[in-house]
């Protein structure tokens, strides 16, 4: 069955289900949408929430990235088979897009003088309260979320990369267990020779 991922020609909330199926050796086309040109009202208006990223799979269609993410993950042992495990995972996830949020706010705003104060808070309190709880339980959980490579850690690394991007700055500096979560999905088969090939975003 066909598979298309749809999403902007940057990292952000498309990225990780990029280095899923890459990793998972899925074959899909990636249709890769400018973001200095959107919203484009043709494709806009094909999308079920207006918002990507979108991924077809035949003539099915699926929104919201992390219900993607977890799809494209299946059967890979990127899921464990644990109720318990699994709830863990959904939790550090949502964690890691609360975290999100604030970035987001920051992307969206236009007044440069708000956007100052919003990076502000984000560099002096946003990344501390969020990266020192993500660094414990990865701490006790021999490096993972639940002791073995997950889906979630690619999300983790997917919103480091688009948080540096944005930010300009480094969010895992000074948190080494985060930072070795990114190197090694960066350094997974697939995954390696796909940001290879991508070269690196622009904003
Ligand atoms: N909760 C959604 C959020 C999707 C979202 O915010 N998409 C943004 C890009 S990251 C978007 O499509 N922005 C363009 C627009 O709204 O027109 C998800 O996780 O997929």
């Amino acid at each position: 069955m066909a598979k298309k991922l749809h999403y902007f020609n940057l990292n952000a909330l498309g990225e990780p289900i990029r280095y899923i199926l890459h990793y998972t050796k899925q074959e899909f086309q990636d249709v890769k949408h400018n973001y200095l040109t959107w919203p484009d009202p043709e494709v806009k208006k094909t999308l079920p929430y207006g918002q990507l990223p979108l991924y077809v799979e035949g003539d099915k269609v699926l929104n919201q990235s992390l219900a993607i993410a977890k799809y494209v993950a299946r059967d890979s042992g990127l899921i464990p088979a644990d109720a318990w495990q699994q709830a863990v995972l959904d939790s550090a996830v949502y964690n890691i897009y609360d975290f999100w949020k604030s970035v987001g706010q920051f992307i969206q705003e236009k007044d440069a003088v708000k956007k100052q104060a919003l990076k502000k808070v984000i560099e002096e309190e946003t990344v501390d309260f969020f990266f020192s709880r993500f660094e414990k339980h990865l701490e006790e959980n021999g490096g993972f979320f639940v002791g073995k490579l997950s889906w979630v850690e690619f999300v983790l690394a997917g919103i480091v990369e688009a948080s540096n991007l944005f930010l300009g700055i480094e969010v895992d500096k000074k948190y080494p267990y985060v930072r070795k979560v990114t190197e090694k999905i960066r350094n997974l088969p697939g995954v390696k020779e796909y940001i290879k090939s991508r070269g690196p975003y622009k904003l």
